[in-house]
């Protein structure tokens, strides 16, 4: 008699996680000392990745390896797991958001000024992805210093405050650092959300805003991270939600506006108001209506207009639009030749007019646009598709890198902005180079040698030759305090 061979056991994905994982990662997945395990922290490691760290943990953190406790059928099965969405969905609501915050106040007999000697206002923060971790540079000797542990995966500029002393942090899993540049400490810690995409200071230095994914909400603080209220990213009729993609500082206007990924409507919230908003009377919501979400803006220096990305359509290509945030409405259509990453472009006088310079993710070109006309009057070709753009007010050239593409990625373009024509490269055969920051005075240019066991590479901004080369751990991007919050045309802001 032929007996049939019992089906093999499937792992309990569930119970593993709970025994192996809950303790560090917390019960719900929405992180604890370890990271967010959820479909939409996940969103961005391959799978593979998440295998890979399961089975040989993660260098230089708490995670260990599990790979002689599990099964590669078990690791599988979590790593598979892990993606599937919590239910119900976790939760993270006002009093959590407060419960979350921790402060280190200012010691009384501590005297109020730098611990370190060097131009406050051309210090570097360099963001290293590598181990979660940021740098102090002196812009001026190029040294580090301090280096501090940050919270995982930070995403988005950090923000300074209008003196450049404090700078808030955001990570992909919710946390708003503040820190102290003076003083080299945190000084606030507080959980936006369970995903958030960046956040803002307004231009006063008083209002800090996160934007969420999860939940579909915005987070306000006043300067020292205590919640003062939410905004359910909602219609007004309250029937549909939306992910918020990023909030931004409108300083000429003193307001906030919102790109939301889901509902077609740009929000402002104005923070130039005699009465603070509490959780009972929140600031209004000033809705434009679009046709379509919008997302990644790029903002024209008086913060007259919004420039906004929208999705790309099936089979087709993603557009931009222009949108008054004065009038209230769509006033162009943007011809970009493929998905462009605004948030990157810079401005610049051109020919008489201001131009809008923009890499772009789907191919090799820079767009260059006439900010009067909106048209489109130069598309620069490049090595391939790229992330970042970077100049100054004191350089004719801007610099961007093809980091998206294979061939590409080892290089930076310099561009002539005076002609808008490729000048020259710099070169790490085989590796990949990105994001530029100018030094206060445009005289240096730095960039990422974005590597695990990579650097960031200053460069003469007039010779284009290397000065100097500080090991990092990846260093995703670096911020220059001066340029930030002077909102220097050549950076983002
Ligand atoms: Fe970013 C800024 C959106 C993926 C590194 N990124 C921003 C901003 C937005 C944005 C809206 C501006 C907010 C701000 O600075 O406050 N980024 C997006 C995306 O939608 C996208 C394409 C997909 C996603 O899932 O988020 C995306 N971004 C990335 C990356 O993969 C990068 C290269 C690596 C990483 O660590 O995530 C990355 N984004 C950055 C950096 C900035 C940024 C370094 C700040 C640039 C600056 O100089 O200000």
């Amino acid at each position: 008699m032929l007996l049939a061979t019992p089906a093999l056991a499937q792992p309990n994905a569930a119970a593993l996680y709970q025994q192996h994982c809950a303790s560090c990662h917390g019960a719900q997945r929405t992180g604890l000392m370890g990271p967010a395990l959820l479909p939409e922290s996940l969103e961005r490691t391959r799978p593979a990745e998440v295998l890979r760290v399961i089975t040989e943990g993660r260098q230089a953190t708490q995670m260990m390896g599990f790979a002689e406790q599990l099964s590669p059928p078990e690791i599988k099965a979590l790593a598979d797991w892990v993606r599937t969405p919590v239910v119900p969905a976790p939760r993270w609501g006002e009093a959590d958001i407060r419960a979350s915050r921790i402060a280190t106040p200012l010691p009384a007999d501590e005297p109020v000024k730098p611990k370190w000697d060097a131009d406050p206002m051309n210090l570097f923060l360099v963001v290293e992805g590598g181990d979660h971790h940021v740098s102090l540079l002196d812009g001026d000797r190029f040294e580090v210093i301090t280096r501090f542990a940050s919270r995982y995966a930070l995403h988005g500029g950090p923000k300074f405050t209008p003196d450049g002393r404090y700078v808030f942090f955001g990570s992909r899993d919710g946390w708003i650092t503040k820190y102290d540049l003076w003083r080299l400490a945190v000084v606030a810690e507080v959980r936006a959300g369970l995903n958030m995409r960046n956040v803002a200071v307004s231009g006063d230095g008083r209002w800090v805003m996160a934007a969420n994914y999860l939940p579909h909400s915005l987070a306000l603080f006043d300067a020292d991270l205590n919640l003062v209220t939410t905004y359910d990213a909602a219609t007004q009729d309250g029937k549909s939600s939306s992910r918020v993609s990023a909030v931004y500082d409108a300083t000429p206007r003193n307001s906030f506006v919102v790109a939301l990924k889901d509902l077609p409507e740009i929000w402002e919230i104005s923070y130039d108001q005699k009465t603070p908003a509490t959780p009972k009377s929140q600031w209004g919501v000033r809705r434009t209506l679009l046709e379509e979400p919008l997302d990644d803006f790029f903002f024209d220096q008086s913060y007259r207009h919004a420039l906004g990305a929208t999705r790309p359509k099936a089979g087709g290509s993603a557009s931009a639009q222009v949108v008054s945030l004065d009038m209230r409405r769509k006033v162009a259509d943007l011809p970009i030749a493929g998905m462009p990453h605004l948030g990157s472009g810079i401005t610049f006088a051109w020919n008489g007019t201001t131009v809008l310079a923009s890499p772009n993710l789907g191919g090799g070109a820079v767009d260059v646009i006439d900010m009067q006309s909106w048209k489109t009057v130069r598309t620069i070709p490049t090595p391939g598709a790229g992330f970042f753009m970077r100049s100054h007010e004191n350089t004719p050239y801007a610099w961007t890198d093809s980091m998206m593409s294979k061939d590409g990625k080892d290089r930076l373009t310099i561009i002539d902005k005076r002609t808008l024509t490729p000048v020259a490269e710099v070169r790490e055969p085989g590796k990949t180079l990105a994001h530029i920051e100018f030094t206060r005075d445009g005289r240096y240019a730095l960039a990422s040698l974005w590597e695990m066991d990579g650097a960031v590479i200053v460069y003469d901004a007039r010779s284009f030759k290397e000065v100097k080369r500080l090991p990092m751990a990846k260093p995703v991007g670096k911020y220059n305090v001066w340029n930030k919050i002077t909102r220097s045309e050549g950076t983002s802001h």
